[in-house]
């Protein structure tokens, strides 16, 4: 049996922007600094005021993959990005409260009668999938990467699941949310083979963080 120290190698995986910028308050509390500003240096690997911590910039679409692999020990994901991943090796430990929208089915204000099967357009396939099966509607599903609020303007799409927050983005395109599919926030993860062999040191982070998520 290996001896596990606190002061173990420990990967944290975060996508820059609204994820790194809401996770940092929590690093905080936690004790953890990070040594560079992500949003300037071109680093991917960002070291901390602890030798045996250290960040790794990722897509925010490609944190579960990290941790899931153990490339990464712990990480920040949207429960959006949690919902269309594979979640084997991950446990999903906290709800951080951090990068808060909905997932919404949003349409043309004004909408053109259907007399066909719906088309939506989607980044969120597997959610927008589930989410017409619990209806019991057929609906025919179209994978977009991004803007996918083009999609009905040019009638590629009826309709598109996508992320709302404020509906900035919707409503400057002649759109409107439609039908709540979800709320989403980030979460944090930790592979599974990691929370046990560093589990001192993990659940450490995890009450830290517990003590600013309102
Ligand atoms: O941008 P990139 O392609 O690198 O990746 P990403 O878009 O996955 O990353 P990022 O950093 O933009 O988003 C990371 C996470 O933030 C997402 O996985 C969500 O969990 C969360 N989040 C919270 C959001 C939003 N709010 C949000 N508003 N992610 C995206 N948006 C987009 C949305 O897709 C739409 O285009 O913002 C637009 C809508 O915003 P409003 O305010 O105009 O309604
Ligand atoms: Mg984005």
């Amino acid at each position: 049996m290996i001896e596990t120290t606190m002061s173990e190698q420990l990967t944290i995986a975060l996508s820059k922007g609204r994820i790194y910028e809401d996770t940092l308050p929590l690093l905080q509390a936690a004790g953890i600094e990070p040594l560079e500003d992500p949003s300037k240096s071109r680093k991917l690997i960002i070291p901390t005021n602890h030798d045996h911590i250290r960040l790794l910039i990722v897509r925010a679409t490609d944190a579960p993959t990290y941790v899931a692999h153990g490339a990464a020990d712990i990480g920040v994901a949207g429960k959006d990005v949690l919902m269309e991943a594979p979640t084997d090796n991950l446990y999903e430990l906290l709800d951080l409260q951090i990068a808060k929208c909905k997932l919404m089915v949003a349409g043309p204000v004004n909408e053109k009668p259907q007399g066909h099967r719906l088309k939506i357009a989607t980044k969120y396939i597997k959610s927008a999938r589930n989410y017409y099966a619990q209806k019991g509607e057929q609906v025919d599903l179209i994978k977009l990467y991004g803007s996918m609020e083009i999609a009905p303007l040019i009638d590629l799409a009826d309709r598109i699941v996508d992320l709302v927050d404020t509906g900035n983005t919707l409503r400057a395109n002649g759109l409107i949310p439609l039908e709540h599919i979800a709320d989403i926030s980030s979460r944090l993860i930790v592979n599974q083979h990691a929370y046990k062999t560093k589990f001192a040191q993990i659940n450490q982070i995890v009450q830290q963080f517990k003590t600013v998520i309102e």
